[in-house]
């Protein structure tokens, strides 16, 4: 809608399976979302624009290089893969769809693209998750390294921190590799953690909301804070809270994706822009909540929860964010004001909370989703999850699930 709005001709390609991978996991969107005919035909009645949208899978190789071959693309924005590190983390088959979705599907763009639209500029959505959390500054993709005397401008290290984010990683390396061999373009925007839910096109009609995640699966951690502060919950740190990562408006991803767009990669080139504004430790999150809900006499309380990833809780972080900026973004910065109007958002559709989903970590890095992962939502109804005990001590692993509850992409 953002790029609509801007001008260009936008076709839309969508298999709806996230909409399915709610049903599996019991989760749903906090804001009631439309399904895509009605926002697609509403969007044209506000805006006067068109989206031509074309329901499709991007593992289907056949109906990728017929999109690609019928739209002779100028473009290709990339955004369709699964995108949650506690989806990918629940078993072995969701790991494995997780890769195989993410994988196939940016390859059969990639030979696509090089036997229809060469000159396209594939825009991919990456991840600031691909570089974990080294002990000195991320830079932009690529660092210049001296050892034994010699130089060379190589690929930053990468240490991803789930079977999703390898999958970003692997996603990369493809990309690179299709552009030093087939002179393809190409910008990889490593995105850190997004926050809010209304650029200014969907703030144009309510039948225009995006999803919002809340539930410890999907939702993402600050949007999480949002709707716990707002129903009266304990904000839900994992382990001691020193995990710090770059965070961004969802206003500004959009932006971000039409700088990239109106200032393309050169012939042949691999460029990487990470993608955030501004990094904060995940208690340094939840205090700035806690802040602006006492500005209005509100008592929130943090909670410390065993940690279910296996992540470092508290290390170094200093990661360069400058190219989007000297392309011209301009941030919006993380305020009081914008956490209350997210929790203003929520408080208008607080019913729609499911207490448990949203307190609760159903799965664990090291023992895969516990009980509660899979069950469907019903409101106020309590479930079993077995993940933290009151004591604070690990509870027996919940037994394996014989039955394979992976969606279907295809
Ligand atoms: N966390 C909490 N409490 C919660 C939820 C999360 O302390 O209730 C912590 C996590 O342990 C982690 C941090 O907050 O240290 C971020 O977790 P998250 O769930 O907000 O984000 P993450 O799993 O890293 O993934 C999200 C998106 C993913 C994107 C990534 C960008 O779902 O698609 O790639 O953010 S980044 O984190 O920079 O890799």
């Amino acid at each position: 809608m953002h790029l609509s709005r801007h001008g260009h001709d936008v076709v839309g390609v969508d298999n709806l399976i996230r909409r399915r991978w709610d049903r599996e996991c019991g989760t749903q969107s906090l804001i009631p979302i439309q399904t895509m005919p009605r926002r697609v035909a509403l969007w044209h009645s506000v805006s006067g624009r068109t989206i031509a949208w074309r329901r499709m899978d991007l593992c289907d190789t056949a109906a990728v290089n017929q999109l690609v071959f019928d739209v002779q693309p100028d473009a290709v924005i990339h955004f369709a893969e699964q995108r949650s590190a506690p989806f990918s983390m629940i078993d072995l088959p969701h790991a494995s769809m997780t890769q195989t979705n993410n994988l196939v599907g940016t390859l059969n763009l990639l030979f696509a693209l090089r036997d229809h639209a060469p000159k396209a500029h594939l825009i991919k959505l990456g991840t600031m998750g691909e570089y974990g959390t080294p002990n000195i500054d991320i830079e932009e993709g690529f660092i210049t390294i001296t050892h034994n005397g010699r130089q060379d401008r190589l690929p930053f290290p990468m240490q991803p921190g789930s079977f999703y984010h390898l999958s970003k990683l692997h996603d990369s390396h493809n990309i690179q590799f299709a552009c030093r061999i087939w002179g393809l373009r190409a910008t990889d925007l490593h995105q850190g953690v997004v926050y809010g839910s209304r650029t200014d096109e969907v703030a144009m009609h309510p039948g225009l909301a995006t999803r919002f995640d809340f539930d410890a699966i999907w939702g993402t951690v600050l949007n999480r804070f949002c709707v716990q502060a707002a129903v009266g919950k304990p904000l839900t740190v994992y382990g001691k809270g020193g995990q710090t990562r770059g965070f961004l408006d969802i206003r500004d991803t959009v932006a971000c994706v039409r700088l990239a767009l109106d200032h393309p990669a050169d012939i042949g080139e691999y460029r990487v822009f990470n993608q955030f504004t501004e990094q904060f430790s995940v208690k340094a999150l939840a205090d700035k909540v806690r802040e602006a809900r006492a500005t209005h006499g509100l008592p929130t309380s943090i909670v410390h929860l065993q940690n279910p990833r296996v992540e470092r809780e508290e290390h170094y972080y200093n990661a360069k964010h400058q190219k989007l900026l000297d392309l011209g973004l301009q941030p919006h910065y993380l305020g009081d004001t914008l956490i209350e109007s997210v929790i203003e958002t929520v408080e208008a559709h607080a019913h729609r909370v499911d207490p448990v989903e949203l307190q609760q970590p159903n799965v664990d890095w090291r023992r895969g989703g516990t009980a509660g992962w899979g069950t469907p939502a019903a409101p106020d109804a309590l479930r079993a999850v077995v993940l933290v005990s009151p004591d604070g001590k690990r509870r027996r692993p919940a037994p394996r699930r014989s039955r394979s509850r992976v969606a279907q992409t295809r």
